[in-house]
């Protein structure tokens, strides 16, 4: 029996390495890109090897190896496509290159899969789509093309969603703010919650930006990873791949306030937050509407903010000893 045959882009980031896992333990096999420029390899230990995994390193823009990657390992059920530029600094910096990646390469791709007939496009959509949009929960319906996106990666990210949502082929994930283990406490993109863990695990206080009245709606990345087997078709009961956008978080709100005072209970420190001016370009409330994404499929984000942190805060625990093995090991050595 011929197994389900998926493409992952961005196969070594941090939302692209849990759905390799989590597609491997479904039993599909999994045909993975990376290039790493934000992705690691360490993300990938754990299926590496794995007789269903297939590794490329490319970048998506890379149009050639691309076609021919997809031609040894046609047919390929599902493409979700994650590799993209993730730094929204470093788009403002390099627009181009930034829309090269996020959009142009995406257009290509979809229209490759399609070609081949695929079953199934899930691309990973933002909330920087929808700029500062002022609304308590924010629709789907919000982001369109006179919405002034904050930066080129909001804004080729929309253009991508809406490519895919006008061809009637295809799903856009506009993810909220996303946590959980594996994601970079030390990037230019690192997510305030793997900042807090890291610093309260330092021993540090955590830095509030501003006066940490304004609000997120943070999603654990199992629960991301869900919402992406849902929108493939691969997980529910329907089993139907989804077309056209969808929002993806809990629909809760936390002020940067109250995450500090969570992270400092799970992480056990006493420290109180240091405050900073707040960062020029950030949005004040950015809160998901879920109900599309539900209606469609029922989903409901599972994890609670508090589990979702102390596993982040454990898998944190675990990296600091590692690496401080390592390091006496290679001190003996
Ligand atoms: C998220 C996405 C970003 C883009 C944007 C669209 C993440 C990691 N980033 O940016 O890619 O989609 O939404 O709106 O999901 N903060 C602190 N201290 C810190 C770090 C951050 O106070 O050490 C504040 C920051 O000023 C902001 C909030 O925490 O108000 C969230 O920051 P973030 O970088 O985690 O995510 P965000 O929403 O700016």
């Amino acid at each position: 029996m011929q197994t389900t045959r998926c493409l992952v882009t961005g196969c070594a980031g941090f939302v692209g390495s849990h759905l390799c896992d989590a597609l491997l333990a479904l039993g599909c096999t999994v045909v993975g890109v990376d290039n790493f420029f934000s992705g690691h390899r360490r993300n990938m230990a754990a299926f590496a090897d794995h007789p269903e995994f297939h590794f490329y390193e490319t970048c998506v823009t890379n149009t050639g190896e691309l076609a021919a990657l997809l031609a040894r390992h046609a047919p390929l059920r599902v493409c979700f496509h994650l590799a993209a530029v993730v730094s929204v600094s470093w788009s403002m910096e390099h627009p181009e290159r930034t829309l090269e990646v996020n959009y142009q390469a995406s257009q290509r791709l979809h229209a490759a899969c399609r070609e081949q007939g695929a079953r199934a496009f899930v691309f990973a959509g933002s909330a920087a789509e929808y700029g500062e949009t002022g609304a308590a929960a924010i629709r789907e319906e919000a982001a369109t093309p006179d919405t002034v996106q904050a930066s080129p990666y909001g804004r080729a990210k929309y253009l991508s969603s809406r490519l895919i949502e006008h061809s009637g082929f295809g799903v856009s994930l506009r993810c909220f703010n996303i946590y959980g283990p594996r994601q970079d406490p030390g990037s230019p993109y690192s997510g305030v919650i793997s900042r807090f863990c890291q610093q309260a695990l330092a021993g540090e206080p955590v830095t509030i930006f501003g006066d940490g009245g304004q609000t997120r709606d943070f999603i654990y990345v199992a629960d991301v990873v869900q919402a992406y087997l849902l929108a493939a078709g691969l997980a529910g009961p329907h089993k139907i791949p989804l077309c056209g956008a969808f929002n993806v978080g809990r629909g809760e709100s936390t002020s940067i306030l109250e995450l500090a005072a969570v992270v400092a209970g799970v992480a056990g420190s006493a420290l109180a937050p240091r405050f900073s001016p707040s960062r020029p370009g950030d949005i004040r409330h950015s809160l998901a509407d879920v109900g599309k994404l539900e209606a469609a499929t029922g989903f409901l984000a599972g994890v609670a903010m508090r589990e979702g942190l102390e596993k982040t805060v454990e898998w944190m625990r675990r990296e600091d000893r590692d690496r401080d093995e390592a390091d006496s090991l290679r001190a003996r050595a």
